[in-house]
């Protein structure tokens, strides 16, 4: 839509013309829009917390393959920066043959290319954790996917050259802002994430420019954004303004401090940045504490990821595991993207608190935990979620 300034706004009155105010697709969560949180937006995004916005999608409302953008959760840990399209440029330098600036309009001139992927947040279904752990208390509705399109990291590399010895990539975001809990640096830092040069060499990893064929969203990073596919989404670095190509881990907050876990090697703990997701199924309906009438057919349904795989089967519980049995998977599988299922079940015959208990399997044998391991502290939340629900006679 082409801009039309408030003195243009004035003369076109003037002159009898009719006026439209410029109505955007995207939502702009502007604060003082946003209901209070634990309730839902307009477009069903439950407000978890405001300022910055942290809004969790309807996973229980309508799930399909491909979420919607205004469906799609938003998890920002900083306010959306400002950005003019017209002046911004993304630079990549560090350990490059040269160091290069690249326009939108340059951008937009590479190669395009296409990915269905499938986002979920690192902290996603943490509100089930008890006792609880710090950070956002999400349920089961931080997670997405959507079409994505946009050019080849691999392609952007290649302009400035990658010199023997790279290790990592870099990603910073044009957001900023003071982190309060300590270890904690001074002064404002920009959202950053790294991953190995391998990984940024595949063909799979994209900066994208596009959402389900929309320019991408202001909320979920447009201008542009990193896209790693199966990887938890906070490496998906949004408004990406700077690559630094290095020779040595990068060892930011967002890396090291937040958004990484406890793995034992040799026996001893490492502390390892969140990569790849974990095998997964949730249920979205029944939704947890939905009412349901007692001996009767109900049609369980629900999505169910994993990382660098694909998922060989989902199964359904409501004995507590003692017993499973497998439900149908929906479509075709699709790297990297989430595959629907359902399962038609008879309700119990009596009145009674119910719990159903989902369960995936993927291609590699990585099967979905019942416990959850203690040393992933706050991420990485894969065991099985019980939903109750309550049987009425
Ligand atoms: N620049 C920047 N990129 C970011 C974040 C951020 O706060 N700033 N949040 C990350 C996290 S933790 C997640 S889960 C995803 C969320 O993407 P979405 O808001 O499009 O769903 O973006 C990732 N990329
Ligand atoms: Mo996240």
């Amino acid at each position: 839509m082409p801009r039309v300034s408030r003195r243009d706004v004035i003369r076109m009155a003037a002159m009898g013309m009719p006026v439209f105010a410029a109505v955007s697709t995207e939502h702009t969560h502007a604060a003082a829009e946003l209901p209070p949180v634990g309730e839902a937006t307009p477009n069903g995004l439950i407000v978890r917390q405001a300022n910055p916005d942290n809004l969790e999608g309807p996973f229980a409302d309508g799930l399909s393959e491909i979420t919607q953008n205004g469906h799609f959760f938003v998890r920002s840990h900083f306010a959306v920066p400002e950005i003019d399209s017209a002046t911004w440029r993304l630079r990549i330098e560090g350990h490059v043959n040269q160091a290069v600036e690249l326009s939108l309009e340059q951008l937009k001139s590479l190669p395009q290319v296409s990915h269905q992927a499938t986002l979920e947040c690192a902290g996603n279904t943490r509100g089930y954790l008890s006792p609880a752990v710090k950070g956002v208390q999400w349920n089961l509705g931080a997670v997405g996917n959507a079409a994505w399109s946009g050019v080849r990291l691999s392609d952007v590399l290649k302009l400035a050259g990658v010199k023997r010895g790279a290790l990592e990539v870099v990603f910073e975001g044009a957001d900023t802002g003071e982190i309060k809990d300590p270890p904690r640096p001074t002064g404002t830092i920009h959202f950053a994430r790294s991953m190995p040069i391998s990984r940024a060499h595949q063909e799979d990893v994209i900066l994208a420019l596009s959402m389900n064929g929309e320019p991408l969203p202001k909320s979920h990073g447009g201008p542009m954004r990193v896209l790693v596919p199966g990887w938890y989404a906070v490496a998906s670095v949004k408004w990406l303004a700077r690559i630094v190509v290095t020779d040595r881990p990068f060892t930011g907050h967002f890396q090291t401090v937040d958004y990484a876990y406890w793995e034992r090697r040799n026996g001893l703990p490492n502390r390892i940045p969140v990569s790849e997701m974990q095998t997964k199924a949730e249920i979205s309906r029944p939704a947890p504490g939905e009412v349901l009438a007692a001996d009767k057919p109900y049609r369980i349904t629900g999505a169910a990821w994993t990382g660098d795989s694909q998922i060989q089967k989902v199964e359904i519980s409501d004995d507590g595991g003692t017993t499973w049995k497998l439900a149908k998977l929906i479509g075709k599988p699709v790297r990297h993207t989430w595959r629907l299922w359902q399962f038609d079940w008879i309700t119990p015959s009596t009145a009674q608190t119910s719990t159903l208990l989902a369960r995936a399997t993927d291609a590699r044998g990585s099967v979905q935990p019942m416990q959850r391991q203690p040393d992933r502290e706050n991420y990485m939340i894969n065991h099985v979620i019980p939903i109750k629900v309550n049987i009425r006679s």
